[in-house]
């Protein structure tokens, strides 16, 4: 493996535009907010940006319906404002990536309008379309935000495939047409300058053949499981990167749930010339209902040894091989120190640093995401009417009042607990009205704890969530065994302690993370150990590791 290459040296920093920064006052965040907020994300260190979809858009799943790929959407701004970004992103020596959304369109795109009508056109085949079997769908795969995949257009007397939201109709990827005027979306931003893609369920492109029925249950989970990796998948891949990517100096991140380490080596690989690295899913679907029924819906503690199998794995599987994308959480997921640390008043800066030093000292490119360097939390709403995400909202309808499978009161704990829209609520830069948001009511109501937690204040404050992710972004940067190093996993059944090395040229680093409440003594010999690099309690107590104490050791 070649080590050096620009995206593995990298940090992103994940940037939901609509949560950002807003600019011009109308209660939404917006390029200009986010061109003004560069200066403090090059303060933070990060080297690459990834922005949410910002493309024109009904936002009926906020942003990923993209109805025009080559225009922005205008409450974000315009295109002069997006170069502007671009230009300003460059010369604060940072890189964009963009996200790429193109297992699906928006019903509203122009090619879904002329594929939809009844007579044939360039368009017919653009979208997956099969004719009723017995009067009724021509499978049973669920949608990912509720009801059925299929929705019937009776001009054409056809079903056409959607695995999200109605408004957001598969592609149909065998037609060569659709890749070809994918690769041209692709070549449009690459030649403005954008520095690489995030891929939006890329591993969802290529469909089972012949489409058949899932065994056993059909779930929203179940289906995206039973459709990723599909048969074509690396070959599409393949030739994308033959005919777009590898004429250009970028990054790719495709986003892939359901995939498995030995997919991702094929996807990742050096030798395989298809994406730099997958977002897997793994360590963010632990405790997943026990009523399949309910998916990803529950309102269990993670547990330890099962979050470090998933993570362990990963590490293991790619060393060498490919490489990992790391992180916590992003605009899909809970706040990681509401998940798998605590976010009481008491431990929510210790766990927040105890969760950036676990994760940033392991192997791969690592995603902080808006709002994770300040520790921020989850909403903890208590009612429907305070959401917002689709995905949430019609789970809720589905599963309380048209099936009956779980009671409303229970419903709203799964939400509080896993819903997106915890990672969704608006930056808290300070403790004036909206949080320095905005002038004017947000898009979205602030988590009220703005008030105490918010960037000024961490700013202000020499051992804030912001200055410990600055020092481990800074660490990573000045070390190659913390990017380069193999991974050696200690101990995976301590439900306590999450403790592993990194072993590289003849050196080791040495991570041990307390994940409780509670003081424990663990000894690894860090009493040996040359240097301290980080942790988050003023002095070292060797053996004893307080409630959420990090620390990181080198051995030299
Ligand atoms: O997400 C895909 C995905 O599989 C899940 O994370 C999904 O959001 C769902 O919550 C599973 O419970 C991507 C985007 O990140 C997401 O925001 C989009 O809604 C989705 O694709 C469709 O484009
Ligand atoms: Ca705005």
């Amino acid at each position: 493996m070649k080590n050096n290459n620009w995206f593995q040296d990298s940090v992103v920093y994940q940037i939901y535009p609509m949560s950002f920064q807003d600019s011009n006052n109308d209660g939404i965040g917006d390029l200009n907010g986010i061109t003004q907020r560069l200066p403090y994300l090059k303060k933070l260190g990060v080297d690459v940006l990834w922005l949410n979809p910002i493309y024109k858009s009904p936002n009926r799943d906020n942003g990923y319906d993209i109805a025009d790929y080559k225009q922005i959407n205008s409450t974000y701004g315009t295109i002069n404002d997006f170069d502007n970004l671009l230009k300003e992103t460059h010369k604060h020596g940072m890189k964009l990536l963009m996200d790429l959304v193109v297992n699906h369109t928006s019903d509203q795109h122009v090619w879904f309008q002329e594929s939809k009508k009844a007579k044939d056109n360039k368009y017919t085949d653009y979208y997956i379309w099969r004719d009723p079997v017995d009067g009724h769908e021509p499978n049973n795969w669920n949608a990912a935000f509720g009801g059925s995949a299929w929705t019937y257009v009776p001009a054409r007397k056809q079903y056409y495939l959607h695995l999200f939201a109605p408004g957001q109709p598969d592609l149909n990827w065998d037609n060569p047409e659709v890749r070809e005027a994918v690769w041209d979306i692709m070549r449009f931003w690459l030649d403005k300058g954008v520095d690489g893609f995030r891929m939006d369920v890329i591993n969802l492109i290529s469909k089972p053949q012949g489409l058949p029925d899932i065994p056993g249950t059909a779930t929203a989970g179940t289906t995206l499981g039973f459709v990723a990796d599909g048969p074509r998948l690396n070959e599409f891949l393949r030739q994308m990167n033959d005919e777009v990517l590898s004429h250009y100096d970028v990054m790719t991140v495709g986003e892939m749930p359901g995939s498995t380490p030995k997919d991702a080596i094929k996807y990742t690989g050096f030798e395989s010339h298809e994406l730099n690295m997958v977002f897997q899913f793994e360590h963010v679907s632990l405790s997943p209902n026990p009523d399949v029924r309910l998916d990803k819906w529950n309102d269990e503690p993670v547990k330890l040894p099962e979050l470090k199998k998933a993570l362990n794995r990963w590490q293991k599987a790619l060393d060498g091989k490919g490489w990992n994308s790391l992180y916590w959480n992003n605009h899909d997921q809970p706040r990681a120190v509401s998940r798998f640390g605590n976010d009481s008043a008491e431990f929510k800066v210790r766990s927040a640093e105890m969760l950036g030093t676990t994760l940033h000292m392991m192997q791969g490119t690592p995603f902080v995401f808006e709002g994770e360097e300040l520790g921020m939390t989850n909403a903890h709403y208590t009612s429907l009417d305070q959401y917002e995400d689709l995905e949430s909202i019609n789970a809720y309808h589905e599963l309380v009042e048209q099936k009956k499978i779980v009671d409303g009161k229970k419903m709203l704990n799964y939400l509080a607990n896993m819903s997106r829209d915890n990672g969704r609520t608006p930056m808290q830069w300070n403790a004036d009205k909206n949080g320095g948001f905005s002038a004017v009511n947000p898009w979205f109501a602030l988590n009220p704890n703005y008030k105490e937690l918010n960037v000024e204040e961490e700013l202000d404050d020499k051992e804030s969530v912001f200055y410990y992710y600055q020092k481990l972004i800074k660490l990573r940067h000045e070390s190659d065994i913390i990017k380069y190093g193999h991974f050696e996993e200690i101990d995976p059944q301590d439900a306590e302690v999450y403790a592993y090395k990194r072993n590289y040229k003849g050196k080791t680093l040495l991570v041990i993370s307390n994940f409780t409440d509670k003081t424990v003594s663990r000894d690894y010999d860090q009493a040996n150990a040359d240097k301290l690099l980080i942790s988050n309690y003023g002095n070292d107590t060797g053996t004893k590791f307080r409630a959420y104490e990090t620390r990181a050791y080198l051995f030299e």
